[in-house]
């Protein structure tokens, strides 16, 4: 999505997926972000993996003069660096990458290259300019085989005349337009007309679904207001409410210091910009997603945050811990022989301690359901099969890596 072009110190990638069996669009379902040799991770879940590991926000990162911070703010999961990059993603659908102005004309990938002109974003990887925007979007595209590319056939979608005159209008996407609406305020800093368009495309292309509608208004409303524009709240009981839990309520300026039960770690951000969403009730303090008191607030550890009574395991897998009240921990000792252990994540990004080489090879008279897990080996009655030591063996419980890096063949 985002990259320095000329280094490789950092990056941002996004995964998109199709959503309720339309593949016309596509919503943005991870975000990773590579900085200081670390993969920050952000999906749908409160949590985040630092390399593969699942840690709670907030997330303090150090080491000399190299330190970023992960944490939420408001509905965003949110990045930010000692360099000036930050990035935010709510989750659902929208991801934003602010950078200072020092990086204008030196980023390259989707956002452009931040020079302020618009003519001249659709640069390929390879250099080269394109005015086709699924052969620009193909050629950041990275990772496994099963990314698909864009069709580039150059046709363009029909959509109904009669849903498009709907989406116009000024209860739906024409409310970006209206110059007494509730987002005039930002019409001088970045023009509705593009957007009400892409408004117009996404309403219909999604069937009239509202949620089309309101991550278009939102996400105009979400980029002036990082642009420091103050504008009223354009949300209503029957247009995208916003529910906010209890002891709290909406407010269109969230700031970024918004009290929190590691507020000593946000005091040295900078009070610049703020989001809509949810701030409590005076006294309270903001956790993750809800309102608590400052007692109920959890434990900070070697940078790590732990819920109130959140039970862990440290990073070395050497100790048990539970995270008490007052931010008290107290832990007892873990035996992880390293020997014959190993102290890592397992694919939910849960730290333990798992055994070494606990796959074992079997020659069977017989074949076991799984294909993936065994061959036929020379005499077609024999099959070779790959399992867990002491898994029984009617109901096997596989092994994860391939059969095939047992046999030089
Ligand atoms: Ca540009």
């Amino acid at each position: 999505m985002v990259q320095p072009c000329n280094e490789t110190n950092w990056r941002v990638l996004v995964k998109n997926e199709h959503r309720k069996g339309n593949t016309r669009v596509s919503y943005t379902r991870e975000v990773v972000i590579e900085v200081y040799g670390k993969e920050i991770q952000f999906f749908g879940s409160k949590r985040f993996k630092l390399d593969g590991v699942l840690k709670n926000m907030p997330y303090k990162f150090s080491n000399g003069s190299e330190s970023f911070l992960v944490r939420h703010w408001a509905r965003f999961r949110h990045l930010s660096t000692d360099f000036g990059l930050e990035v935010g993603y709510d989750g659902h659908h929208f991801v934003r990458v602010l950078l200072p102005n020092t990086f204008s004309e030196k980023v390259c990938g989707l956002c452009g290259n931040m020079d302020t002109q618009n003519g001249n974003d659709f640069v390929m990887r390879n250099g080269t300019s394109t005015d086709n925007a699924a052969h620009f979007g193909n050629s950041w595209k990275i990772g496994d085989e099963n990314n698909r590319d864009v069709d580039d056939d150059g046709t363009t979608v029909y959509l109904n005349e009669t849903l498009k005159e709907k989406a116009r209008k000024n209860d739906s996407c024409g409310m970006l337009l209206l110059k007494d609406g509730p987002f005039a305020a930002c019409h001088g800093k970045l023009s509705p007309q593009h957007l009400s368009e892409d408004c117009v495309f996404e309403y219909v292309v999604r069937d009239m679904d509202k949620e089309a509608l309101c991550d278009s208004l939102e996400s105009y409303f979400t980029t002036c207001s990082a642009d420091g524009v103050k504008m009223p709240t354009w949300r209503k009981p029957e247009l995208c409410p916003l529910q906010c839990p209890s002891n709290s309520s909406y407010s269109t300026c969230v700031p970024e210091t918004v009290a929190t039960c590691s507020n000593s770690e946000t005091k040295e951000l900078k009070q610049s910009t703020c989001v809509e969403g949810c701030v409590c009730d005076p006294g309270l303090l903001w956790d993750v997603d809800h309102c608590i008191k400052e007692v109920e607030c959890g434990c900070i550890q070697d940078n790590n945050y732990y819920n109130l009574n959140e039970s862990y395991i440290t990073e070395d897998c050497s100790q048990q811990c539970v995270c008490q009240t007052g931010g008290n921990v107290t832990c007892v000792s873990l035996t992880c022989d390293l020997n014959t252990n190993e102290c890592k994540a397992d694919e939910h990004g849960t730290l333990g301690c798992y055994p070494i080489g606990d796959c074992v090879l079997s020659l069977l008279p017989y074949r076991i359901q799984n294909p993936s897990s065994h061959r036929p080996f020379n005499d077609e009655n024999i099959f070779v099969y790959l399992h867990k030591k002491n898994a029984p063996m009617v109901i096997p419980d596989i092994c994860s890596h391939s059969l095939e890096k047992y046999f030089s063949t």
